[in-house]
């Protein structure tokens, strides 16, 4: 009887610890912010494979993509999490801007469908992050509806947010205007694509989630 007691609470005790293994780490923004391209730039890092495909045209990410259990680490430390790349969030969403991108008007119709699809999932699985990491266009004006929307529903919700100042590869990036925007919480200044800074991201990460 003893003996059932014990795994029993030896059981319940390694489900809490699998549960806080399995922090949820969302990546929000708006689209074409390169969210993507950083997902797999941790994935490379710390997998050796990419999460999904990235596109110059928005609303390449249509669907939640899940990757389980990356551990980074950090000198002793060690972070695990399961990363969750998310559909950019928007306000409007015209087939017509695909079409000016060169798409057929029904793929562009498709895509446009899917989007809308995809940015309620993005809002719906909110609730679910237990920290988020929101990756922003450096070189665009901040002060967006969208950005403001995103950042006020974390906010709202009392998630833990690293706010990431993308492309800093190219010369009209601001990180300075994203901060100014956003001084609530940390700004890191990355370019994802070229690689820049990401060392700095990964310790932030460690603050954020850790
Ligand atoms: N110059 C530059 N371009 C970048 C950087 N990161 C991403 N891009 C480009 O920006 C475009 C969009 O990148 P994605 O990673 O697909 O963006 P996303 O936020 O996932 O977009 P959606 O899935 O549509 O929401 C692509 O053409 C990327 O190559 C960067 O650091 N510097
Ligand atoms: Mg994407």
């Amino acid at each position: 009887m003893i003996n059932f007691i014990q795994r029993f609470i030896n059981k319940v005790l390694n489900n809490i610890f699998k549960r806080k293994k399995h922090i949820k780490l969302g990546i929000y923004g708006p689209p074409n912010a390169g969210k993507t391209t950083l997902a797999n730039r941790i994935c490379q890092d710390w997998l050796g494979e990419e999460m999904g495909s990235t596109s110059h045209i928005a609303h390449e990410t249509r669907e939640i993509q899940i990757k389980e259990q990356i551990s980074i680490k950090s000198g002793e430390k060690e972070l695990t999490f399961n990363l969750v790349d998310t559909p950019g969030i928007a306000t409007k969403i015209d087939y017509e801007d695909f079409m000016k991108a060169g798409m057929k008007e029904a793929d562009a119709k498709s895509r446009a469908k899917d989007a809308t699809k995809g940015v309620i999932d993005a809002i719906k699985w909110l609730d679910d992050m237990d920290a988020v990491v929101v990756v922003l266009d450096a070189t665009k004006n901040p002060y967006s509806q969208v950005n403001i929307t995103i950042i006020g529903n974390l906010q709202a919700r009392d998630i833990p947010v690293l706010v990431v100042a993308n492309k800093t590869d190219l010369a009209r990036a601001s990180i300075k205007k994203v901060q100014a925007a956003f001084p609530q919480y940390d700004v890191i200044g990355i370019s994802a694509k070229k690689g820049k800074n990401v060392e700095k991201f990964y310790e932030a990460l460690f603050v954020l989630v850790g």
